[in-house]
């Protein structure tokens, strides 16, 4: 049991990537966050650049695949981490049953978010729950569940690469939370494949190709429709792990490859691979790449694009592993902007010594603008991190021109969450146990709440309310309001490094081997008369 002070200190003395897990990786029960915490929290925020824009058009996305699902991580292309559900629960008790829907096991590491889309529930994880028997050892896998029960239907499975720790972490599991539209899933697995499975899997009695070729082919095995192996095809060089999740706009999937360093960190092995790709989502070709980060990728790539019509023009926005963020024309890879999320004067070391930072959160798209912060892999520990209102309308390098608030230094540390944006205030939290509620106009802060704990997941909006899961397994929910109101803390027994998602009245939380639907639920008579530890 090591807090992350322990760790940031131990790590500093050793090359992390050689001794440490990765980002996706659990050090078990961590204690307390070390404080770097500032104590002029209200005293340094610097709202800069241009004036604010007094628009009130939403950059519009393409609607949800079906009222009330939750089809991709974020629910919707644009990535804002809130939902339209109503009357979720914001307390449970998985012992009694109370609020329990259902639950049902994972692996033993569970990173991906669980997506739910057209009465099934989908979620990244290792092979450690042994579902299908006669799969054995470390793999990735993709479960499907049913939405109404919580079933098994089927499972992907995904054999770990040769190449080991450097390409496919051992244990990690499939991190990328797919994104579903119809009867296709997409995904990319711990292979460096993005995949366009059958939602179905094999229980339609059909093999979907063209692919046919799966090493598993059961009844409960995942059909894959076509495989874009990205190390094969495209040359690109995973660091550790391919995680991104797919966002779909029109007829293409776009996707990040996970192109990285080695496994010294000082070298870039093929600095010539596409970081960003758009595919075809029927026929899995390559429509267009773009390599622009290249030699400058500071360790790997491990974040997710997403998609938005932005002053009337479709954009994608990809966080490149340079720590900048650039947005495309969708249909040809132009460029239409990029932006450095890291100030001039920050440096990057290797282990988390240095203070230029890495993209780990999605941006998100909102009023014209994006939303994004750096943080690093959280084996380097704490540190300074930024986050940053962007005026996605500018064009070309808009690094001065576009930046519309900033808050960081002592302010906002590094950070792995995504935000959510509800009602004139965002939500957004960093890897110290801070959650924040700023006005998304200014950046100005109404309030800070502190976990204690590491957070690795997002902040999510859902009834009202703003939930956040850490490491110490924990969910913690407060009114999504201006003023701080803690509403509940749910244990969960394992810590929670994915985000709560809410889906046709049911609210969706992962720890690390247990997925959670939570609906209003009277304790269970037949648990409550379950025998207690006292009453033996
Ligand atoms: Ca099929
Ligand atoms: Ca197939």
């Amino acid at each position: 049991m090591t807090n992350i002070g322990d760790r940031l200190r131990r790590y500093h003395d050793t090359d992390p990537c050689e001794s440490a897990p990765r980002p996706w990786i659990a050090i078990h029960g961590s204690g307390k966050p070390a404080a770097i915490r500032s104590a002029t929290w209200f005293s340094a925020i610097i709202a800069v650049g241009t004036a604010l824009m007094a628009t009130t058009v939403l950059a519009q996305s393409p609607a949800r695949a079906q009222s009330g699902d939750s089809p991709m991580w974020g629910g919707s292309p644009d990535r804002n981490m809130v939902s339209d559900e109503t009357n979720i629960p914001y307390t449970w008790d998985a012992k009694t049953g109370q609020n329990i829907k259902w639950t049902a096991p994972l692996g033993s590491q569970t990173y991906g978010n669980p997506v739910i889309a057209n009465g099934r529930v989908f979620v990244g994880s290792n092979n450690n729950g042994h579902f299908r028997p006669n799969i054995t050892g470390d793999k990735g896998i993709i479960l499907c569940f049913a939405e109404d029960t919580g079933k098994l239907l089927w499972q992907a499975t995904h054999d770990k690469l040769p190449t080991g720790r450097v390409n496919d972490w051992p244990e990690q599991g499939i991190c990328s939370s797919p994104s579903v539209e119809g009867n296709r899933l997409y995904y990319v697995s711990n292979r460096c494949e993005l995949i366009c499975a059958d939602v179905e899997g094999f229980l339609d009695g059909e093999n979907d190709g063209p692919f046919t070729d799966e090493k598993y082919h059961d009844q409960m095995d995942g059909d894959f429709v076509w495989v874009l192996d990205m190390i094969e095809e495209l040359g690109s060089f995973p660091h550790n792990l391919a995680t991104s999740s797919p966002v779909i706009g029109g007829d293409l999937v776009f996707v990040l490859t996970s192109n990285g360093v080695d496994e010294g960190h000082l070298n870039m092995p093929v600095p010539g691979a596409p970081a960003f790709i758009a595919v075809n989502k029927r026929t899995g070709k390559v429509v267009w790449e773009r390599a622009d980060p290249g030699v400058n990728t500071l360790h790997g790539q491990w974040s997710s694009p997403a998609y938005g019509l932005i002053g009337g023009v479709s954009q994608v926005v990809f966080p490149g592993g340079d720590g900048w963020c650039y947005s495309f024309e969708p249909k040809t890879g132009k460029l239409l902007w990029k932006f450095d999320l890291n100030p001039k004067d920050t440096v990057w070391s290797l282990g988390g010594r240095g203070t230029r930072n890495n993209i780990i959160a999605t941006p998100v798209i909102y009023d014209d603008k994006v939303f994004l912060c750096v943080g690093q892999d959280p084996e380097h520990g704490e540190g300074p991190g930024h986050l940053y209102a962007i005026d996605a309308t500018k064009r070309g390098d808009i690094t001065e021109t576009g930046r519309i608030w900033h808050l960081g230094g002592d302010d906002f540390h590094r950070s792995m969450s995504t935000v959510a944006i509800h009602d004139g205030l965002l939500f957004t939290a960093d890897l110290s146990g801070f959650l924040y509620c700023l006005d998304v106009k200014t950046g100005k802060p109404h309030w800070k709440y502190d976990t204690y704990a590491a957070i690795w997941g997002s902040p999510y909006v859902v009834d009202g309310k703003v939930y956040l899961g850490d490491e110490e397994g924990q969910v913690t929910v407060l009114r999504a309001s201006k003023t701080l109101t803690k509403l509940a803390v749910n244990e969960l027994d394992d810590s929670v490094y994915t985000t709560p998602v809410a889906a046709n009245g049911v609210l969706y939380v992962a720890n690390r081997r247990m997925l959670y639907a939570i609906a209003p639920k009277m304790a269970s008579e037949a648990v409550e008369k379950t025998p207690t530890e006292s009453g033996k």
